[in-house]
């Protein structure tokens, strides 16, 4: 090989080096990286549900479910309740617009399981247990379901919160013997945290 001959292989082996790196840079990474920030946000983002009383009943308030280490933190402020203990569960439809709640379905049971408390091993996805109302009527409630999800087999979104006028017993079947519907709330997608 002569000196010429080398000098135009260096060249040529500099130029596609060279173009290695100015394409992936500056074409092709921010595209994938743009799909992979849309996925992971239909995916994954935040869910929120506006619950409204059902007829006859006073109880309204909101829940959150943000992505969390461990699972979904589920945060609820509800009020206009009696004191006391009152079911909280994911109902299976994303409806209420009967006037009872009833239009909601049973709990969120893809697997078909028996119903239970949160902390079971196996139990409804959407038994998410109990508020606990206080004498003016206020509950509040967060702690992160390992169960619930905001995307797959066990996503909530799209179907219902429903708070209970009795406590559920986490035992009786299908439904914790929690009593009629006081409140209802579809479960939709939230707008991303602001940082
Ligand atoms: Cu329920
Ligand atoms: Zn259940």
């Amino acid at each position: 090989m002569n000196i010429a001959k080398m000098i135009a292989v260096v060249l040529l082996a500099a130029a596609f080096s060279t173009l290695d790196f100015t394409a992936t840079p500056g074409v092709e990474a921010p595209l994938l990286s743009l799909a992979a920030a849309d996925q992971a946000a239909s995916q994954q983002g935040p869910a929120l549900a506006t619950l409204v009383a059902t007829e006859g009943n006073s109880a309204s308030g909101s829940v959150s479910f943000t992505p969390a280490e461990g699972g979904v933190r589920v945060q609820a402020q509800l009020s206009g309740l009696t004191a006391g203990g009152h079911g909280f569960h994911i109902h299976q439809w994303g409806d209420c617009s009967s006037g009872d709640g009833k239009s909601a379905g049973g709990h969120f049971n893809p697997a078909s399981v028996d119903h239970a408390g949160p902390l079971a091993e196996s139990r409804h996805v959407g038994d998410l247990g109990n508020l606990g109302a206080d004498a003016e009527g206020n509950a509040s409630y967060d702690r992160v379901d390992s169960v619930i999800a905001l995307s797959g087999a066990n996503s909530i979104v799209g179907r219902a919160v429903i708070v209970h006028a009795g406590a559920d017993d986490l035992t009786s079947q299908p439904t914790g013997a929690a009593g009629a519907r006081v409140a209802c709330g579809v479960i939709g997608t939230a707008a991303p945290a602001a940082d």
